[in-house]
């Protein structure tokens, strides 16, 4: 068997669930990577930059309405708590959510639970905060103060709980059948890894809002792009990128190949096959394959790779391969992670623009990039490569699935098969009574793995 030739790929893991070098954390400031490619922001096509503009389309207009309110609401009550007044002293300090993001982490797994806070707010009429994701305004667009640290003292009498405390506890019964509108704490903290909120969206009360507020059940992909939009110096970077390098049809790749746990390997022919089967259904038109990694050898292999088996199989010019720059062997001085806080938004982003998504199991990098996508509710769910034992036993059993089609562009809820083996079976009826439930629990490990 060939691919036997991939044992060299086994790499060792540390914590496979999100994290990989643990390298000292500090606060320094954020720096911009220097993409060769895009420095210059001449824009040579007017049909792709019509192409971008087309991905900014308002794909969630009911949602945004209600973003905006909220904005205003928050806006309003934040002045007369920080303006103290006598009118104020009458206020009563509004019940609140605070997102306690996990710097050290990767995006895959600091974004998701700001996601899910912003949400359990919307839906529980509570104030939104984050806790403590340092210089946010250097990364992202701020359309309301939502930093827990300039309010946190009027609080310091208010009772709290975790919603959610990362793999130690989490409340799935409230989450996916209570009504937490009948919560009496005043602070609810959600601390997680995990895109634990998705229970929420089965939960009996709030069917309606769902149905009516984002009907394609693309939660993620509505809420971030509100919330989370890139910092126009990083997003303008992005898009020159895309404008200068991106076809009519885009492939995306993710390869996470320092990750796999138990002498696993994701063999690099298996991504380029996927490649493949794609460029066979996008024939006649011209495609770009944009590749991210995480590791520069891992990078090259795969480029190297790709443009051998796109060479050897057709004289086809028009398949064209790029990359960003970011130096994915550099230590990130914020994260556990390699590479840099920018380079990897720029990732993210210029994946989220692929048409199409082939990425890697058990990697919330991936689907993170399918999720924060104005493309999220139009294209099919990302490919995912699997990681499989170096060993022909995993090459022709029928049990072993090398890559499979996910069914939606939602982010991966590792936690939800913890919930359906140990939670109540009320809470596990009412998780799956969401049409997407196998999507939530098929696409990672669990986390005792
Ligand atoms: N620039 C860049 N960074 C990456 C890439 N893959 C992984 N990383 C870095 O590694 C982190 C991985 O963490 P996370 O997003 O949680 O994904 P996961 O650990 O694979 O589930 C990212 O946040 C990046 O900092 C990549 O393709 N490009
Ligand atoms: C960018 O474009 C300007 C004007 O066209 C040119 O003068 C400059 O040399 C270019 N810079 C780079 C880095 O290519
Ligand atoms: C590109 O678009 C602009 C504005 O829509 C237009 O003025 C210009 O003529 C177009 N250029 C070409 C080459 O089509
Ligand atoms: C509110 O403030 C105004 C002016 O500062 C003062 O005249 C008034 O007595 C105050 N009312 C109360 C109820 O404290
Ligand atoms: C909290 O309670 C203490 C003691 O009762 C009181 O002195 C303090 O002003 C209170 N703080 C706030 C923010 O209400
Ligand atoms: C939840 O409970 C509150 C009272 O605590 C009630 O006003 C509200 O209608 C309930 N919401 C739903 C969706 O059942
Ligand atoms: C692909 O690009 C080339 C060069 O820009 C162009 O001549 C050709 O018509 C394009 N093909 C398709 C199918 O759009
Ligand atoms: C591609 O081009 C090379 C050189 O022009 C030729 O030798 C080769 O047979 C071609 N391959 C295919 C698949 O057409
Ligand atoms: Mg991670």
């Amino acid at each position: 068997m060939q691919h036997i030739k991939y044992m060299p790929y086994v790499l060792c893991i540390c914590i496979f669930f999100s994290l990989t070098f643990l390298s000292i954390i500090s606060n320094e400031a954020y720096h911009f990577i220097n993409l060769k490619d895009t420095e210059n922001t001449t824009i040579t096509k007017n049909d792709t930059v019509n192409a971008v503009k087309e991905h900014t389309t308002i794909r969630h207009l009911e949602f945004d309405k209600v973003f905006n309110k909220y904005v205003e609401k928050h806006n309003k009550i934040i002045d007369k708590l920080l303006k103290p007044s006598n009118e104020s002293n009458l206020l009563e300090l509004p019940k609140v959510i605070v997102a306690q993001p996990d710097m050290n982490t990767g995006y895959g797994n600091r974004l998701v639970g700001v996601v899910c806070g912003f949400l359990y707010s919307l839906i529980t009429d509570r104030l939104f905060f984050i806790d403590g994701y340092s210089n946010f305004e250097n990364y992202y667009e701020k359309d309301f103060e939502h930093d827990w640290k300039i309010i946190e003292y009027l609080y310091q009498n208010s009772s709290s709980r975790y919603l959610h405390d990362n793999n130690d506890y989490n409340d799935f019964p409230l989450v996916a059948r209570g009504n937490l509108s009948d919560e009496k704490t005043d602070i609810l903290y959600v601390h997680t890894w995990d895109y634990s909120c998705a229970p929420i969206m089965s939960n009996p009360h709030y069917k309606n809002w769902f149905d009516k507020i984002i009907p394609d059940y693309n939660v993620f992909s509505a809420v971030s792009l509100k919330l989370l939009r890139l910092h126009p110096q990083i997003s303008q970077k992005v898009e020159t990128f895309a404008n200068n390098n991106f076809n009519d049809h885009i492939i995306g790749i993710h390869y996470r190949e320092k990750k796999s746990p138990h002498d696993m390997v994701i063999p690099i022919e298996h991504y380029v096959n996927v490649v493949r089967m794609l460029l066979v259904e996008a024939q006649n038109t011209n495609v770009t394959l944009f590749v991210a990694a995480d590791n520069n050898n891992g990078l090259k292999k795969l480029v190297d790779s790709l443009h051998e088996a796109i060479n050897s199989n057709s004289n086809d010019s028009s398949v064209k391969i790029f990359h960003s720059q970011d130096d994915l062997d550099a230590k990130n001085s914020v994260s556990w992670n390699t590479g840099t806080e920018v380079g990897a938004l720029i990732d993210i982003k210029l994946l989220s623009l692929c048409d199409d998504l082939v990425i890697t199991y058990g990697s919330s990098f991936g689907f993170l990039a399918a999720a924060w996508s104005e493309k999220a509710s139009r294209r099919r769910g990302p490919f995912i490569v699997m990681p499989i034992k170096n060993s022909i036993e995993d090459l022709l059993a029928a049990d072993k699935v090398w890559v499979w089609g996910a069914s939606t562009s939602e982010p991966c809820m590792y936690l939800s098969k913890w919930l359906m083996n140990n939670e109540d079976k009320e809470t596990v009826k009412a998780f799956k009574t969401n049409p997407l439930w196998m999507h939530y629990s098929q696409c990672h490990w669990p986390h005792n793995y």
